[in-house]
């Protein structure tokens, strides 16, 4: 029987375990990258783990997301990552270089390798044929440690693309449509394999739009197969020598296949607030839009702008509307300066922002009050874009361009008879790599800075024989991270500050919840479907952590979230029977006895006022270790 891509991929990099879904299996990684959010808490854990000289082929830590520095604090955790990358032999890349994930698709990536990244949407390097996967910044600091990444073996998707698409219609339209297919839990325990003659239609960065918009799926990550397209993108880069054919066998088995007909699609956008709430923009068109950002690394290529900046040549925003560009890369944003794009959008009324995530995560550029505010990002959870009565569209380059030229949602292929898209993809993009630092060779003289805004991060302790504390919140289905944990521009900058994050835990859903829980010295979180969807951020656990809280009680977890509990010492438990979630309301009071044993038999009987209910504990057998121990810190010290 041939393979698939990800069985091949997994194949060469399997340490541990077999190949058979749902099945425990460690991997070796061979580059990793973290961005400044996530990087502090990952290196400071890289620190504590005594890790030395990274054992990786290539680490990078790029500084993308704190960029606005309006205190000394996140100018700290630059110098900070900076400097501790210098020693461990990491290559950083500056503030303004761009976006972690568009760079190291330029600049990093190699094509059948792994990637472990401290960042969600760490698998655009799908986009090139790699195995990339977002983590908690602990896994992505053992990686760097040379330690295995481990997982469940997951489901291979087969997303069959034929046909072409049509002019106007795009990369976004395609990952939209899947994500109307298949909902933001569809993808959770698979890999999302694209094949089909479709495949070779799209451009590389076309393809890592669709592969870093798969985390919304849910999905362990997303891969394309390589062809001569991956070829000359990397020979573009200078980098042709990276370049290798991947692809499945013709005899390929799937666990599930989809096909999509490219032909067949029309331009699409998610309403708010939910990623999978897809509609055609046609349906939704004729909303007026107040605010239209474009960028994030989902839709910041050079191909992206380059078709932006030809919808606003010689035309202008309207007053109503701001619209703000923000190229995903410096290579991105040179070549557009060099060959005039840049002016064309500069003249059109846009606001043009530095390189990096920005408005995608908050950082600036909050919408007004109740504003409609057209996005090319990925994930459009409430609140997210810093204004909580904000709605987020979320749509292709081309839309966001048009419908701010008309200050209202539009379909772009209105345009069709005034503008040509065609944009040839360059043989040769602007390679000056003075932004990115290499490591020293004298590591024993360099010296790490920490400023004050940098704080330790909390450390459970082995779990106790009886786990006892009330419900301290019930939530519904599809909480995000970012109701847990809340971004912007205020909270940012304490990414490296788990005390002060821990007055903003979970008070999306409830102000009252981190009061609740100091007062209560902890508890427990009852929560519904795919509980924790969304980034990979850590401090999603190491907040609530640090609040006491001793397990979650879900109807289904997210991977990385509940990778990242069980790192942490706080146990994910699943409701054996749904019903039961109506029986754990607010205030409940929570006995688990005998919580070691009950643990190793994936099977936990939990008191509720007195009456058992049953759960389930879904672990390999290094989580369970992980877990018994009190986290992963402390089952480290153990082995040592
Ligand atoms: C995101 O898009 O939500 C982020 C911000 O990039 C996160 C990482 C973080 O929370 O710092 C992610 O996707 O993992
Ligand atoms: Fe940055 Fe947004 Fe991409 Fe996250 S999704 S890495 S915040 S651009």
């Amino acid at each position: 029987m041939g393979k698939n891509l990800t069985q091949k991929i997994i194949e060469s990099h399997l340490v541990e375990g077999k190949m058979i879904p749902g099945e425990q299996i460690g991997l070796k990684i061979d580059q990793t990258l973290t961005q400044d959010s996530t990087g502090t808490m990952a290196y400071l854990q890289l620190e504590a783990m005594d890790v030395g000289q990274v054992k990786t082929l290539r680490s990078v830590a790029y500084i993308d997301h704190n960029m606005l520095q309006q205190g000394f604090e996140n100018a700290d955790d630059h110098k900070y990552i900076q400097t501790v990358a210098n020693k461990h032999g990491i290559y950083f890349s500056k503030p303004g270089n761009g976006i972690c994930h568009q760079v190291h698709l330029e600049r990093f990536g190699v094509p059948g390798q792994t990637l472990l990244g401290s960042d969600s949407h760490t698998p655009t390097g799908g986009g090139i044929g790699m195995l990339a996967m977002g983590a908690g910044g602990l896994d992505v600091a053992v990686a760097m440690g040379g330690g295995t990444y481990y997982i469940n073996m997951p489901k291979v998707l087969k997303v069959e693309l034929t046909g072409a698409l049509r002019p106007f219609v795009t990369a976004k339209d395609i990952i939209l449509e899947v994500l109307r297919i298949l909902s933001v839990k569809g993808g959770v325990g698979r890999v999302i394999e694209y094949a089909g003659e479709g495949v070779k239609t799209l451009s590389v960065p076309e393809r890592a739009t669709i592969t870093n918009m798969g985390t919304e799926l849910g999905a362990t990550t997303s891969i394309f197969p390589t062809d001569e397209t991956t070829r000359a993108f990397l020979r573009a880069q200078g980098r042709e020598g990276d370049y290798i054919e991947l692809k499945a066998d013709a005899d390929a088995e799937y666990d599930e296949t989809i096909t999509i007909d490219l032909s067949a699609l029309e331009p699409l956008t998610a309403l708010p607030h939910s990623p999978d709430n897809v509609k055609t923009v046609k349906e939704a068109a004729g909303i007026k839009v107040d605010q239209v950002a474009i960028g994030s690394c989902t839709n910041s290529s050079y191909l992206d702008m380059m078709r932006v900046a030809k919808i606003l040549k010689g035309r202008t925003v309207p007053a109503d509307v701001s619209l703000v560009i923000a190229p995903g890369s410096k290579q991105v944003l040179t070549m557009l300066a060099e060959n005039g794009a840049l002016a064309d959008m500069i003249d059109a009324g846009a606001r043009i922002l530095e390189a990096g995530c920005g408005p995608c995560i908050g950082m600036g550029q909050a919408p007004a009050s109740n504003a409609v505010s057209l996005r090319t990002i990925n994930r459009n959870f409430k609140g997210r874009c810093g204004t909580t009565s904000a709605g987020v569209y979320i749509v292709s380059p081309e839309t966001a361009a048009v419908s701010a030229l008309e200050g209202k949602l539009t379909d772009p292929r209105t345009y069709a008879d005034r503008v040509d898209l065609t944009v040839k993809m360059p043989e040769k993009f602007y390679v000056h790599d003075n932004m990115i630092i290499k490591p020293t060779d004298e590591p024993e003289k360099a010296e790490v800075i920490k400023g004050p805004n940098i704080k330790d991060f909390p450390v459970n302790h082995a779990l106790p024989e009886t786990v006892e504390g009330e419900v301290l919140i019930q939530v519904e289905d599809n909480i995000t991270t970012d109701h847990i944990m809340p971004s912007n521009a205020k909270l940012l900058p304490f990414r490296s500050n788990i005390p002060y994050l821990s007055d903003y835990c979970l008070t999306p859903c409830d102000p009252e919840f981190p009061a609740r829980a100091k007062a209560l010295g902890g508890g427990f979180i009852v929560g519904g479907e795919n509980y924790g969807q969304g980034s990979s951020r850590e401090h999603a656990a190491l907040v609530p952590l640090y609040l006491g809280v001793k397990g979650v009680i879900a109807k289904s977890f997210a991977r990385i979230h509940k990778a990242n509990l069980i790192n942490s010492g706080i146990l994910p438990l699943v409701f054996a029977h749904a019903e039961d979630y109506d029986k754990l309301g607010q205030g409940a009071k929570i006995v688990i006895e005998n919580a070691p044993e009950q643990v190793k038999t994936g099977k936990v009987t939990v008191l509720v006022d007195g009456k058992p209910i049953e759960t389930r504990i879904e672990l390999t057998d290094k989580e369970l270790q992980v877990l018994l121990a009190g986290g992963k810190i402390n089952f480290i010290k153990l082995a040592q």
